[in-house]
């Protein structure tokens, strides 16, 4: 016997996924932000509806944009569920807590908030911001009411909400249209990552680009122009492409500056040497390149280049299917 409860709120019906209105301010005077994104009334917001097949976003869409999904949860299973979010630059998950209630002031409550950037779908910060909601009880086969928003201010974006539900012996599977992902949360401590390294002497303001070679193919990805004494932000958003078009992986860059006795200062015009560690943070079993061309525009500074056999290889992944 089919036991599914089809909603009977008139403003979103059940249906496969969950309704997304992409919602774009580049071109307003108004300010983007959460208590504006969802205002219908600020007029010079361009606002796209579609359906969204997962609860995510596609990587770095664009500047002064943001998101609203709405849609209905239904629990394969009754037992326990949490969510987890993570965002560039600022999101909220709410939720219905009567199954079949809708879109209702009284009954959705905010379950999770992430208020600084994230990396793309980083669940876990033990030190910082919580990324999950507490455990709910839910019930199998009742549609809860669902909604994510989100908010870009600049450079890198995203937003992806995942699940984690409770093992039971009868959940045989998900019936919903959120994207399931599975986490090991014994990984940050002993993972190593994919390093690349690049060594700058005498750091200058000019600029320099570098052409990564893929392994596998041995195409070449080119970073856009950077300054020798770029920070770690324009470093990273320079370089990313190679790592997320190659292996749909973010990275994070780090930066030790050195000065004229050798010792390691924090105030870049002391530096005479900037070290940057590129790391890829997705596990491979190899490196991630062995080949990466220098070619200097502007800058008089020394570039020189280690690759990950020399500094760094990665933990090897995990083997199953997430
Ligand atoms: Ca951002």
């Amino acid at each position: 016997m089919n036991t599914s409860v089809v909603s009977n709120d008139t403003a979103y019906v059940g249906q496969h996924g969950i309704r997304r209105t992409l919602v774009n301010a580049t071109n307003s005077s108004s300010s983007l932000k959460m208590s504006t994104v969802n205002d219908t009334s600020i007029m010079d917001f361009v606002r796209n509806e579609s359906i969204a097949l997962t609860l995510a976003t596609p990587l770095d869409e664009g500047d002064k944009t943001g998101n609203i999904f709405k849609g209905w949860f239904i629990p394969p299973a009754t037992t326990n569920y949490r969510f987890f979010m993570s965002c560039d630059d600022h999101c909220i998950l709410k939720f219905g807590q009567t199954p079949g209630m809708g879109d209702n002031v009284t009954d959705v409550q905010d379950i999770l908030e992430v208020y600084e950037w994230t990396y793309w779908r980083q669940y876990h910060n033990t030190t910082k911001t919580n990324r999950s909601s507490v455990w709910m009880a839910l019930e199998a086969d009742q549609p809860y009411f669902l909604e994510a928003q989100h908010t870009e201010f600049g450079g890198g974006d995203h937003l992806t909400v995942a699940v984690e539900i409770e093992k039971t012996d009868n959940s045989t599977g998900h019936y919903h249209s959120l994207k399931e992902v599975q986490y090991l949360g014994f990984m940050t401590e002993t993972t190593d990552y994919d390093t690349v390294r690049i060594t700058i002497e005498n750091p200058d303001d000019g600029n320099y680009l570098l052409s990564f070679v893929n392994p596998e193919t041995m195409g070449m990805t080119m970073s856009s122009q950077f300054a020798a004494n770029a920070d770690v932000a324009k470093v990273r958003d320079a370089v990313k492409a190679f790592y997320a078009d190659t292996y749909e992986s973010d990275i994070k860059v780090e930066l030790t500056m050195y000065d004229a006795a050798n010792a390691t200062t924090t105030n870049l015009t002391d530096s005479v040497k900037n070290v940057y560690d590129i790391k890829m943070l997705k596990l491979i079993s190899s490196e991630s390149t062995s080949k990466i061309y220098v070619a200097k525009t502007t800058t008089k500074s020394k570039v020189s280049v280690q690759y990950p056999s020399e500094v760094q290889l990665s933990t090897p992944p995990i083997s199953g299917s997430f």
